[in-house]
């Protein structure tokens, strides 16, 4: 029998984020997906984005949970003792806001942040215990539905599972209501999740949260080519691509795309691939999705969630909704 010698590709091949992108960049239209955003520097922009002025999400979001964290925490915990999750907590900024109020309701609590980054969880437990002793923060390194599940184990009284900063909204409505799905088939009746959303709003404000005078968002999209340079041996030049934010009103999203200014060939040696730009061609690496009430409470009820209470600030800009398992 003769050997047929086959190039060899390196082992990164085989790895998840070389399975996306041989998958999206020979996609019609190309497409890459949004978790390939948070690499370490990636996080960081994340981050940066979240202090922006033009991004009102995380700013607004917060002042809804300092006005109504103690509202929240004791509809959520219904007199019994209640205990926090997180799902994708990152670093945890928001959620010291309704720790306290769960310490002030029940003098102590116990939180599980639950994020792939283990060093974004052992920075959101180290900066907790400082500054709320009476929180036991017990990390989950896990995607959301393993986590849950990790949690899950002999426990007593009700839990309240965050799900904030309208992470929900990079999904497809589909997706969204399988995420929800996840989350509900691990609760109990009676338990809770609370639900943050960034609403429908004039299409200016919009883009130019996607879009800021600095640039910075623009640095968030081109680092997945750098990211691909780096760990697939490619040759992307990030000044040959353009970030562009869209509105896109059938889908009510913001899309985030990298368009190519010109004809052009990227070599991705480890997939031993070329992939060709024609002038103008984008990938499309992220939708953001934006929401109605009516929207909101379907997926819930799709879910199996009931809904409980909702919040927003004075412009309805964003929403946070508190669904109890049905
Ligand atoms: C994480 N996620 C909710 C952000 C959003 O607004 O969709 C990601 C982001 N992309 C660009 N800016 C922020």
């Amino acid at each position: 029998m003769s050997a047929i010698s086959l190039p060899k590709l390196p082992a990164i091949a085989s790895s998840p984020i070389a399975v996306e992108v041989l998958n999206g960049l020979t996609e019609h239209p190309k497409t890459l997906s949004p978790w390939l955003f948070y690499d370490e520097a990636g996080s960081r922009l994340f981050e940066a984005i979240t202090e922006l002025q033009e991004y009102y999400v995380t700013r607004t979001e917060r002042q809804i949970l300092a006005e109504h964290a103690d509202e929240i925490v004791s509809a959520a915990a219904g007199g019994r003792d209640l205990s926090i999750i997180e799902l994708g907590a990152g670093t945890a900024t928001k959620t010291g806001l309704l720790l306290n109020a769960a310490v002030g309701l029940q003098g102590s609590v116990t939180y599980y942040p639950i994020d792939v980054s283990e060093t974004a969880l052992e920075e959101a437990r180290t900066r907790l215990e400082a500054e709320l002793p009476e929180v036991t923060v017990e990390p989950i390194v896990a995607d959301y539905t393993e986590g849950m599940r990790q949690n899950g184990a002999g426990r007593a009284g009700r839990r309240l599972v965050l799900y904030i900063g309208s992470s929900i909204g990079n999904f497809s409505p589909a997706d969204a209501v399988e995420v929800l799905r996840g989350v509900r088939g691990q609760l109990l009746p009676g338990d809770c999740l609370l639900l943050g959303t960034d609403m429908v709003k004039d299409t200016k404000l919009l883009l130019a949260a996607y879009d800021d005078a600095a640039g910075v968002t623009a640095r968030f999209n081109m680092n997945m080519l750098v990211r691909i340079n780096r760990e697939l041996d490619a040759n992307f030049n990030p000044q040959m691509f353009r970030h562009q934010a869209r509105w896109n009103e059938q889908h009510s999203r913001i899309e985030m795309h990298l368009e190519s200014l010109l004809a052009q060939r990227v070599a991705i040696r480890a997939l031993d691939m070329q992939v060709r730009f024609s002038l103008g061609e984008t990938i499309h690496t992220e939708n953001s999705y934006k929401f109605t009430d009516e929207r909101v409470v379907a997926s819930l009820t799709r879910a199996g969630f009931r809904l409980r209470q909702q919040w927003s600030d004075a412009k309805k800009w964003f929403t946070v909704f508190l669904a109890a398992a049905s």
